[in-house]
């Protein structure tokens, strides 16, 4: 009989390439999605016509839909990936980010421990939690987060994945539960969110190279330095931490940093665009507090799960520029790649 996974998140970026990971290793995979006026499948619609893919309505902030749904599947793998996942949304909605992020990572460790205490949980901690802090290598005096650096969260985003990642922390070790979080960095793809900030980018280029915008490109801090990897390599990562003997927390990244220039520039670089005359600097979009620096060190990962990355920055910004510019339909864009 197959295993079975639920993959809460479904519908966003990390929940569709994870279900592909899985229903590739002959998974049953439950995703789960809440409830929208209209369907917002568009990173899953390939998946809809597989069998061994289901879709169930759910909304983890409501106890009764999360025991319901684990007594259903007694699912083998339970990975948490939903979340109010935007740092600048974080500061207008904090209530609903902590009822989303921390409550419901509540709800279903107490769903586990008195329903099915065998599941096996993925949370999906993240660098945010870090804020502005770092450790230095006192011979290399590089600065970067690992597991044992510690935590300063600078949004209520950051502060509700602490929350949960402790929550995680606690239920494993005084309940025994198989409970592990991903500290994944940055990772991005053509799947990635909109407003996030590469994808804005990405997106604007394809619109501009497809005569389809003529307004500039309004950005924020562009000094921020982040550890950008490819979501592809990252889902990989979350499933290999569930097949490891024991559970435990793992940092997740690529042990480089870039900031936003460098992505701006790279990316319009790529067309043979010059950012300067698109980019325009907006305060708004700066936020009240900023985590500047960040860079991780996945050597546990590395050397516990034998997982590291395989996607290169140069190949991340090609992977979302081209489908940007193939997405905004190029009839007459001619790329020197
Ligand atoms: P994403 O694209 O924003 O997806 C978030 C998902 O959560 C969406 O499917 C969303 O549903 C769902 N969701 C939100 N509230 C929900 C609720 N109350 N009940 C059920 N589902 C709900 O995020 P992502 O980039 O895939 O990230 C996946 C997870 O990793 C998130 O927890 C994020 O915080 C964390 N993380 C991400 C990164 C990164 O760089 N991508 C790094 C570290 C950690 P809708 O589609 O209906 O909105
Ligand atoms: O911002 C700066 C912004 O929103 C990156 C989430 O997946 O990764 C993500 O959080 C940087 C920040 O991602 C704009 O100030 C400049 O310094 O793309 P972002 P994030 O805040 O790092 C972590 C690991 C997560 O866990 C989160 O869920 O870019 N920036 N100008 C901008 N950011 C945005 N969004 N929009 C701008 O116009």
């Amino acid at each position: 009989m197959s295993k079975i996974a639920l993959v809460t998140g479904v519908t966003g970026q990390d929940g569709s390439y994870l279900s592909e990971l899985l229903l590739d290793k002959k998974y049953t995979v439950v995703g789960l999605h809440r409830r929208t006026s209209f369907n917002n499948f568009s990173r899953i619609n390939h998946l809809l016509n597989n069998s061994q893919f289901i879709l169930e309505e759910f909304d983890l902030t409501d106890p009764t839909n999360v025991i319901n749904t684990i007594d259903k599947y007694q699912p083998d793998e339970f990975y948490n990936l939903a979340a109010q996942s935007h740092v600048q949304t974080s500061f207008k909605q904090p209530t609903t980010t902590f009822e989303v992020n921390t409550i419901g990572v509540t709800n279903i460790l107490e769903a586990l421990k008195t329903r099915s205490s065998a599941t096996k949980f993925y949370q999906a901690s993240t660098s945010e939690m870090f804020g502005r802090n770092y450790t230095i290598d006192h011979n290399t005096k590089i600065k970067y987060q690992d597991e044992n650096t510690e935590l300063l969260p600078q949004s209520p985003y950051g502060v509700s994945k602490v929350a949960a990642h402790r929550m995680v922390q606690l239920y494993r070790e005084a309940y025994g539960l198989f409970a592990c979080s991903g500290i994944l960095f940055n990772h991005e793809s053509p799947r990635r969110g909109e407003n996030f900030v590469t994808r804005k980018v990405t997106k604007y280029i394809g619109q501009l190279i497809n005569q389809k915008i003529n307004d500039s490109l309004k950005l924020g801090n562009l000094q921020a330095m982040r550890d950008w990897g490819h979501a592809r390599d990252y889902v990989k990562a979350m499933f290999m931490m569930l097949q490891a003997d024991s559970p435990d927390d793992f940092v997740i990244c690529t042990g480089k940093t870039w900031s936003v220039l460098d992505f701006v520039k790279a990316s319009f670089e790529y067309v043979d665009l010059d950012y300067k005359k698109y980019v325009e600097i907006d305060q708004e979009l700066f936020r009240p507090a900023e985590v500047e620096y960040l860079r991780g060190n996945s050597s546990k990962a590395h050397d516990v799960l034998e997982w590291q990355p395989e996607i290169s920055f140069g190949d991340l910004v090609k992977d979302m520029v081209d489908n940007d510019v193939k997405h905004y339909n190029s009839n007459n864009y001619a790329s020197k790649f």
